[in-house]
């Protein structure tokens, strides 16, 4: 019984189990909480976990997942900080039999079956909802234009690829709404704070109506400039940002900000019942999606889950 490490079931239990697990970076609380939120559910599932930051540099991450494959773990989830790039890594964990899976954001690659399936948002569906919230918030008015200002995440990345487009997609429904200015925060911070600055001491902000911002981590920097200028946010200007932490729950309840569209980090029961039903040798889909929903001032704000992060 139980305990013998000869037993021929031993390679079955979980602790033999090894797992690489890229993260790209540390740049906003909801990575920190997408990065817990995997670790903490593969040691419930009692996976070792071989963990590696790629501190947002593509190359670093490139040599974590060769880390990886010289060790011979047993499976990879990665998180890719870019969409391109990656094919020759994959390449090489796929000769080398490592199945992997993909968390949070899509990459492209010029090869087919480089990995078991991808976890994560719909970014579209997040940019659709942002759109969804502006449009519907005009709906009524007799404003004859309305002026946006982007704030996007880092080029070249699903999220801000797919945030854009679907957002793109609703608000040209109605042609009064249009985008005055698209700016690039790379979804820190710092970025955001500094390239809001130049943007209004160069063009002043009196004709923005709307902010969409792609995640809070840049909607909070861009806070601090609105109150540097007097500018009084979520009522001089309308704000529609992604995400979902904590602090920009406060702000949503203390008005600051009008719509929250929730991206979710908590991917880690997919992952970890992903990997436990691929080596039970079920069939996985290619595509998981995770839940989402919106936050806004127009209604919930009474039923929002508290946050953790
Ligand atoms: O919205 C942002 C993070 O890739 C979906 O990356 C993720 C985004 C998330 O920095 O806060």
């Amino acid at each position: 019984v139980g305990g013998c490490a000869n037993s021929p079931d031993a390679e079955e239990e979980p602790g033999n189990i090894v797992i690489g697990f890229s993260q790209s970076g540390t740049e906003s609380n909801w990575r920190k909480r997408h990065t817990e939120s995997i670790r903490e559910e593969l040691d419930k599932e009692g996976y070792e976990v071989l963990y590696r930051n790629g501190f947002m540099n593509q190359d670093r991450q490139i040599q974590d997942m060769r880390t990886f494959i010289a060790y011979k773990v047993d499976m990879i989830v990665f998180t890719p900080i870019m969409e391109d790039g990656w094919d020759a890594v994959l390449l090489e964990a796929k000769a080398a039999g490592i199945p992997v899976i993909i968390v949070d954001r899509h990459i492209r690659t010029a090869e087919e079956n480089l990995y078991l399936t991808h976890i994560g948002s719909s970014s579209k569906a997040e940019g659709n909802r942002a759109g969804l919230y502006i449009t519907n918030h005009f709906q009524n008015s007799s404003q004859s234009s309305v002026k946006i200002l982007e704030m996007k995440g880092l080029a070249n990345t699903s999220p801000t690829n797919f945030r854009s487009e679907g957002f793109m997609e609703v608000i040209s429904r109605d042609s009064r709404i249009s985008i005055k200015a698209s700016l690039e925060g790379d979804f820190i911070r710092s970025k955001a704070k500094d390239v809001f600055r130049k943007y209004i001491e160069e063009n002043g902000w009196e004709d923005i109506d709307v902010l969409y911002s792609h995640n809070d981590e840049m909607t909070l920097g861009m806070l601090e400039v609105m109150e540097e200028n007097g500018i009084v946010p979520g009522q001089d200007i309308l704000i529609v940002t992604i995400d979902g932490q904590a602090e920009m729950i406060e702000n949503l309840r203390a008005g600051k900000v009008n719509c929250v569209v929730e991206c979710n980090p908590n991917a880690g029961w997919y992952v970890r019942n992903t990997i436990k039903r691929y080596l039970n040798g079920n069939t996985i889909p290619d595509e998981i999606y995770m839940p989402e929903t919106v936050f806004s001032d127009k209604g919930n704000l009474d039923s929002i889950p508290p946050r953790e992060y």
